[in-house]
């Protein structure tokens, strides 16, 4: 038995500062309606994709700071896509700054939402990993303050039924942490989905640039092989507001292997057949968690399937 999920890896190029939310949710559509010639059941787009990545200017006025969240979702602004991906009957995955009141108190998260085929949103994760710095630091060709901007995910790295397998999510810098994919993996996480801004200069450690692309890879194929999963990563790509941002969008095998990757700067969607089945192979086996690393797990099963006498 096969469980296909066509999937569309929607990749940005950069967002203008003055671009509105209708120009870009405009150009989600034109990639959404690219995945539905495709056969797409799932697109899925980077992360802040509503807006230019933000994070990196030092903004003191509070109104222009919340100009940049969604104080809804959907919006009047984001309804269309919800509507054109419904007509189409496929979901997404959409990253984009969360303003809300929550527990009594104004919050604000780095937020990525999974939407079904029939538009309704079926699971929520904030962003937990952080980079960058809080205060500014003008020796910087440009900031990285979402430890300002943002509060630290507080929904920790749920798994979601839908799409007929089991779905998480994961923002950005997330994708760098092994114990991610792990805390998901420990759920029987199949698939999950990753969006991006990256620059290719980090200035404080100038010396990795050069690897930001091997990086970028390095860290979602493994994730995926050692959690026996599909990945999917999807940058928000090009100079954007003068900043290089890396792109290698790419949908990633629990083999470890990219079998999808865009080739652009661009809005590009990178497209692959991915069949959740195929996980099976490496959760039964060489990453099965019980037999190989949980030791008294291991013994009990085997003492249950009577190869080893019981003591
Ligand atoms: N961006 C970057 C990321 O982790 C970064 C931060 C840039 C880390 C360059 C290392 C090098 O991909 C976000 N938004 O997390």
């Amino acid at each position: 038995m096969s469980r296909i999920v066509t999937i569309g890896a929607a990749q940005l190029g950069p967002i203008a500062r003055n671009e509105s939310r209708q120009e870009v949710v405009a150009r989600l559509i034109a990639l959404l309606e690219q995945g539905a010639r495709h056969g797409c059941d799932l697109v899925v787009y980077p992360e802040l994709a509503l807006t230019t990545f933000f994070p990196r200017w030092w903004i003191e006025d509070d109104d222009e700071l919340k100009s940049w969240f969604e104080r809804e979702m959907p919006s009047a602004a984001t309804r269309p896509l919800f509507e054109r991906a419904k007509s189409l009957g496929i979901g997404f995955n959409l990253g984009f700054a969360e303003l809300i009141q929550e527990d009594g108190s104004e919050r604000r998260f780095n937020t990525s939402i999974l939407v079904d085929k029939q538009g309704k949103i079926v699971g929520k994760y904030r962003k937990v990993h952080l980079p960058g710095h809080h205060d500014n630091e003008p020796w910087r060709p440009f900031q990285h303050l979402e430890k300002r901007y943002f509060e630290r995910g507080n929904l920790g790295f749920p798994v979601f039924k839908a799409f007929d397998g089991v779905v998480g999510m994961a923002i950005c810098n997330d994708r760098r942490w092994p114990e991610v994919y792990r805390v998901m993996g420990l759920q029987g996480v199949e698939l999950v989905l990753i969006g991006y801004n990256t620059p290719v200069h980090n200035p404080p450690a100038p010396d990795q640039d050069a690897h930001a692309d091997f990086h970028n890879h390095l860290v979602m194929q493994s994730g995926a092989y050692q959690n026996g999963c599909w990945v999917v990563g999807v940058a928000k790509a090009g100079k954007e507001e003068g900043v290089d941002h890396i792109g290698q969008s790419c949908i990633i095998a629990p083999s470890g292997q990219i079998v999808a990757q865009c080739s652009t700067l661009g809005d590009e969607i990178a497209v692959a057949r991915c069949d959740l089945d195929l996980t099976s192979s490496y959760k039964t086996t060489i990453f099965n968690f019980a037999m190989h690393r949980e030791p008294d797990t291991y013994k009990m099963i085997v003492e249950r399937k009577g190869a080893i006498p019981p003591a």
